[in-house]
């Protein structure tokens, strides 16, 4: 799926800004969507509706959600193909336009068009959206069932909780906030009625040159031509007709913080497309990640699209503000737990030379033996899996920063080891079949009892999330050391490439201590330096990612203080002393060619 573009032959008008707005109930309310709101009130687009607003009932809202804004068309644009583009709406959305449906999409993380009638067009159209934000056993990410989340697997049978009516709400099966509503930019797209659909760069790396092919599709038949420039705004390939290759001599490689950048321009009648691409290599060879050729060392985050008042609304600054924080601090990557962010930060991640791994989001993940209803959400469910991770293929394969994807995090593969295999062996082989540069695929795991997981296996790269030293012998270092050699023992023999994609202490900032308790920055440092001397020792380790990059809200409950505390910097982004540690560490790491011997095995 095309990025929105403005350029000689397409135009795209920002629909972002204040939208009248009220919550609604369980029940989808259509005349929210037909007629103005009898009452409403000021919402911003694009940032999710809970915290904009100083009340319990955004934050703890469980339903419908409308907004409704005006928008008129230009009459010398009413020829051309105009197209309403949503980055994405959290979860559900539902779209009229003048009294009439026009779109809807399920799941918050991944764009959606809908293509405008000019003969529907009025002169001050009325655009109209219903947001569902519940989630359940069907959705991704997952909610739970009310007893299992608030009473685990042992639901209680004493009278007072048996009696008490609770109201209908989320429980999510995820430790983040369910942060909901027009979360990223709204377009509107003008574009000549005869288009380029699609376009998929792919390119191989041979001795001196590059051989690069874009494949275009077209609203109709016909040829389209490409030209390539390099970064300086120079042609280096003229006219080449879509679909044949062509070759780029001693071409500029894509490379973790080096990155380059290509521009392909693709015409088409009247219509053209700028598409950037990057020529990079990503292979798997025994134990290492191979970028380029050379062993490369993942050194970053899992993080969270997550701030104040904005919750998962898109923020373009905030995200220059991250990537270059993850340069102050010598990282090179990170992965987009737990969901797709938005397409903006990918687009800068190329342009930074950002490695990221991609992942759907397939958080909170069971396959238990099921019948009736639940059996019922649970083939929803999978079949959402395979639409959300096709969605997310088609929206970033032509990202040079995305190296690998993550079909999910954490699934439980070890309470049915068969059927999670199966369920994980289809999408890890779709994964491959829609990826034109057929990228590493895995599935983030994190099972206690791991010798029974036959999940992990199928993975390219194996990436675990592991938390010695905190859920698990919480306070003992030595402990967790122990327990974490004894995982990297068994994994060896699994002979791939394997890196932590989640460990990880809270820490609130400003606590001290000189023993280094629990919840205190000193353990959290120390934390890090036990468990980093463990992966230290293995060859086959090529990466760590820690868990998280910056604090994020979570829902409330015993377990949190104010939110999850496990980042390095604060969510107002200032420096835990962890994160000092991080940054004299990774400094002396090198991106490529880390525990390789001289002839960088
Ligand atoms: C995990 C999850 C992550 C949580 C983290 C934690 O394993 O993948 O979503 O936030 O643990 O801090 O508990």
């Amino acid at each position: 799926m095309l990025y929105p573009q403005m350029n000689e032959k397409r135009t795209v008008f920002d629909l972002g800004g204040l939208w009248d707005f009220c919550l609604g109930g369980e029940s989808l309310d259509k005349k929210c969507l037909a007629v103005p709101l009898e009452k409403s009130e000021k919402m911003f687009v694009p940032a999710s509706y809970n915290d904009q607003k100083a009340d319990k009932k955004y934050r703890e809202h469980y339903g419908y959600a409308y907004y409704q804004r005006r928008f008129s068309v230009p009459n010398e644009l009413k020829s051309k193909r105009l197209v309403l583009r949503f980055g994405a709406v959290a979860h559900n959305a539902e779209v009229w336009l003048n009294g009439k449906r026009i779109v809807s999409h399920t799941g918050g993380f991944l764009p959606f068009e809908a293509e405008l009638d000019p003969l529907f067009l009025e002169e001050q159209n009325l655009l109209c959206v219903a947001v569902d934000n519940r989630i359940d056993l069907s959705t991704l990410p997952v909610g739970n069932e009310i007893k299992k989340a608030m009473f685990g697997d042992a639901p209680p049978d004493f009278e007072s909780v048996l009696k008490t009516k609770i109201k209908n709400k989320n429980y999510p099966n995820f430790d983040f906030f369910n942060y909901c509503g027009i979360n990223r930019p709204v377009f509107l797209c003008v574009m000549p009625t005869e288009y380029i659909s699609d376009i998929s760069i792919v390119s191989e790396i041979k001795d001196g040159f590059a051989v690069v092919k874009a494949d275009v599709s077209l609203s109709k038949k016909g040829n389209a031509k490409i030209s390539v420039f390099d970064k300086e705004g120079r042609e280096i390939a003229r006219g080449v007709d879509a679909g044949s290759e062509f070759i780029i001599e001693n071409p500029h490689l894509w490379e973790p913080n080096n990155a380059y950048l290509y521009t392909a321009k693709v015409t088409f009648g009247d219509d053209c497309y700028y598409q950037k691409f990057g020529i990079r290599s990503i292979e798997i060879k025994g134990e290492k990640f191979l970028i380029n050729g050379k062993p490369f060392y993942f050194k970053g985050f899992g993080k969270h699209e997550d701030s104040e008042t904005r919750g998962r609304g898109y923020d373009g600054a905030l995200n220059v503000k991250d990537i270059s924080l993850m340069k102050w601090i010598n990282a090179n990557s990170f992965r987009t737990s737990h969901y797709p962010y938005a397409e903006e930060m990918l687009s800068l991640c190329d342009e930074e030379g950002i490695v990221v791994i991609g992942e759907t989001p397939a958080v909170g993940l069971a396959f238990p033996d099921a019948d009736g209803e639940v059996k019922k959400k649970l083939d929803l469910r999978s079949l959402r899996h395979k639409e959300v991770l096709s969605e997310m293929i088609a929206r970033d394969k032509n990202h040079p920063c995305v190296v690998a994807w993550s079909l999910a995090n954490e699934p439980d593969s070890t309470g049915n080891p068969e059927k999670a295999r199966e369920y994980f062996k289809t999408l890890y082989d779709l994964a491959h079949r829609l990826d034109p540069q057929s990228r590493p695929v895995t599935v983030v795991a994190c099972n206690n009892d791991y010798v029974k997981d036959k999940v992990t296996e199928l993975s390219d790269i194996i990436c675990l999330n592991r938390y010695y030293g905190w859920y698990i012998f919480a306070g003992d270092l030595d402990a967790a050391k122990q327990a974490m050699t004894a995982e990297m023992e068994y994994f060896s023999k699994f002979c791939k490439p394997l890196m932590i994609t989640e460990y990880g202490a809270d820490a609130a900032a400003g606590i001290h201590s000189v023993t280094a308790n629990t919840f205190s920055e000193e353990y959290q440092l120390e934390f890090y330096e036990a468990i980093n001397s463990v992966l230290d020792k293995y060859g086959f380790v090529v990466g760590e990612q820690v868990w998280n990059f910056a604090d994020f809200a979570t829902v409330q409950g015993v377990m949190r203080v104010d939110g999850n505390k496990k980042g390095l910097f604060t969510r107002d982004r200032r420096p835990k002393l962890a994160a000092h540690y991080f940054r004299k560490r990774w400094g002396e790491i090198p991106d490529f060619g880390y525990k390789c011997n001289n002839k960088g095995e």
